[in-house]
């Protein structure tokens, strides 16, 4: 059997539609993955038509976060419109909102997809499609959805039960950096990108010069705003891992690649990992891949000892999540049981050990005062030096604990998630302060950090004035610095770094010079409300 996977996110790193897709390989269907950029537009384009009708799949799926939602829904549109094929949605998204999602896919999956889907495959191959599926994790509607006369969403929804998640991660054949079986759309054509390196490594994040991966699945907090809190009922509690074994064999492969220069580690909290599980990943990789890697830390799972032993492996940066510098803020609101004394602690062994720290918070937040985000300025400023900041705008994603409260005390538009993008912030004082912290005199921060009430033009001046600056000139140079710091100044590593990125580092520039966030996804939402209103309607 056939399976076209489907991702309309505007960049290349997919792994979760990697696996599924390896996994249908290895069980004898065939796969392909197609790429569609932010891909929002009325008609299809002829180009993916003709790739659909050559391959002839016998099962369309798409996967989507929350933000894919509209252009997921559009395309959904688009293929009912030329083909007769069965779609199945999955992602994120799918997992948390099912229901609403059923109301365009023909299934949906709630919950990992790798077997899930060859059990779907193998279903359609021996039964046909008009026998209604009974499969872990598949809901499916008895009558076919069409989209033409509107959707069928007063038709009973069959929910199978969950199928348990993957304890064993191991199982499941590694991902590719990149597969031959891959395929982008690209100026009205489809490319293969292993055939179209360049092309990869025009939408892959960093250029391609990373290959993201994951060790384990899950997370151990249940913090109010993050969608583990909601795939926690979904998946349980435990963080299940990888064996070092199993993480290098897909790095011994990744690393045939010149073109990685650096392991990008995506896990949610990569610390849960034992001490022996550390000792062993430093030697192998140490002996096998050797190239400076990134990982993410909550700042209570930060061992001393693991955290010197991945430093000897090539660790380079480290990404903390901090949220906000208020106690009442992260306990009260965010249901984020981490004192800001623990990151402080955290910060100084990132400091002691060299490696690039980057620091995430969360701004936007209604239910925040002037008083904890000054609190949150005077918080960061203490942290130790040198370190880099990036801010979060709050998004409320159903289903998480937070999301409720806010619809509760209707302060939310429920629809907001949709079109929201994270890196689009407001730019209002205190996040423009916010985002200097790491970069100007303590004394400067000290003397702009004050209420709206006693603030002057002089103040607001200097603020604008600074932040043009910092984002434009200092913040660049202050990541080669770390970066730079994190590489013990080896001139080799880091030419390789500069150069090999040259191209990611100098986009990530000129986005800050013109200071538009995610413009281009915005403009096409906002090109997609005036010719297809009817895609907005609930
Ligand atoms: C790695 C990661 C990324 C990577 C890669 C994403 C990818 N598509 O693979 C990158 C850096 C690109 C990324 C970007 C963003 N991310 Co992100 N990301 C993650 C993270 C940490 C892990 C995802 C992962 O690899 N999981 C492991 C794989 C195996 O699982 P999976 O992707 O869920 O896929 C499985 C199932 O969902 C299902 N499935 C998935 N697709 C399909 C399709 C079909 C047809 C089927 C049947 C099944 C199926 O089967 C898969 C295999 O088991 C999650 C956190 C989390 N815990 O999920 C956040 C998360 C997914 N990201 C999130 C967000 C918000 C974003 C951004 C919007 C914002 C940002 N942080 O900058 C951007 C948007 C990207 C875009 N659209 O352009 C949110 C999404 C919330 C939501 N409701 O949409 C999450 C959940 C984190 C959170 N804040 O709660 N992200």
């Amino acid at each position: 059997m056939k399976l076209l996977l489907i991702s309309l996110q505007s960049n290349a790193n997919l792994t979760g539609l990697k696996y599924i897709a390896a996994n249908a390989l290895a069980s004898g269907h065939d796969s392909l993955i197609l790429l569609l950029p932010g891909y929002l537009e009325k008609d299809m384009s002829p180009a993916i038509e003709d790739f659909i009708r050559d391959y002839n799949p016998d099962l369309i799926g798409i996967s989507l976060m929350s933000i894919e939602f509209y252009p997921a829904k559009n395309f959904t549109r688009l293929i009912r419109e030329k083909f007769k094929t069965p779609i199945i949605w999955g992602g994120i998204h799918v997992i948390i909102q099912p229901e609403e999602c059923l109301k365009y896919a023909d299934y949906v999956c709630y919950g990992e997809g790798e077997r899930t889907v060859v059990s779907l495959l193998d279903h359609l191959r021996d039964k046909g499609r008009d026998v209604l599926p009974e499969i872990p994790n598949i809901w499916v509607k008895p009558v076919r959805n069409d989209v033409s006369n509107g959707v069928n969403d007063k038709v009973r929804i069959l929910k199978r039960p969950e199928a348990p998640p993957e304890m064993d991660l191991d199982s499941l054949p590694p991902q590719e950096y990149l597969p031959d079986y891959y395929y982008v759309y690209h100026k009205d054509k489809i490319y293969n990108f292993a055939k179209n390196p360049h092309l990869f490594h025009k939408y892959a994040l960093y250029s391609g010069t990373c290959h993201m991966l994951i060790t384990t699945r899950g997370c151990s907090l249940y913090c109010g705003y993050c969608a583990n809190s909601f795939l926690m009922n979904v998946y349980g509690k435990k963080v299940r891992a990888r064996s070092v074994k199993n993480v290098m064999e897909e790095l011994k492969e990744v690393r045939k690649d010149p073109h990685v220069i650096y392991i990008n580690i995506e896990d949610d909290c990569f610390f849960i990992h034992s001490r022996e599980w550390m000792r062993k990943f430093r030697d192998e990789y140490k002996k096998h891949i050797d190239l400076p890697f990134i990982v993410r830390v909550i700042p209570t799972t930060l061992d001393r000892e693991k955290l010197f032993i991945l430093k000897e492996a090539g660790l380079s940066w480290v990404i903390m999540g901090i949220q906000s510098g208020s106690d009442r803020v992260n306990f009260d609101i965010y249901n984020r049981k981490i004192h800001f004394s623990s990151v402080m602690a955290a910060a100084e062994l990132l400091s002691k050990a060299k490696v690039a720290p980057s620091y995430e918070m969360i701004v936007d937040n209604p239910y925040e005062t002037e008083e904890t985000e000054m609190e949150t300025v005077n918080a960061m400023a203490k942290l130790n030096r040198p370190y880099v900041i990036s801010l979060a705008h709050l998004t409320f994603f159903p289903g998480t604990p937070l999301a409720e409260r806010a619809t509760k005390d209707n302060i939310v538009d429920p629809e907001a998630y949709l079109s929201t993008y994270p890196c689009n912030i407001d730019k209002t004082y205190l996040n423009k302060l916010l985002f200097m912290t790491p970069y100007i005199p303590r004394f400067i921060i000290k003397y702009l950090n004050r209420p709206a009430a006693s603030r002057r033009p002089i103040h607001s001046l200097l603020t604008n004035c600074l932040s043009f600056i910092v984002k434009r000139t200092i913040e660049p140079a202050m990541y080669f610095f770390v970066t730079t710091r994190s590489l013990g100044y080896s001139i080799k590593l880091t030419s390789r770094t500069v150069f090999g990125n040259w191209r990611s580092a100098l986009i990530k520039w000129l986005s800050n010079y013109l200071d538009k966030g995610d413009y281009e996804y915005h403009q096409r939402l906002l090109k997609a409300r005036k010719t297809m209103p009817e895609l907005f309607d609930k």
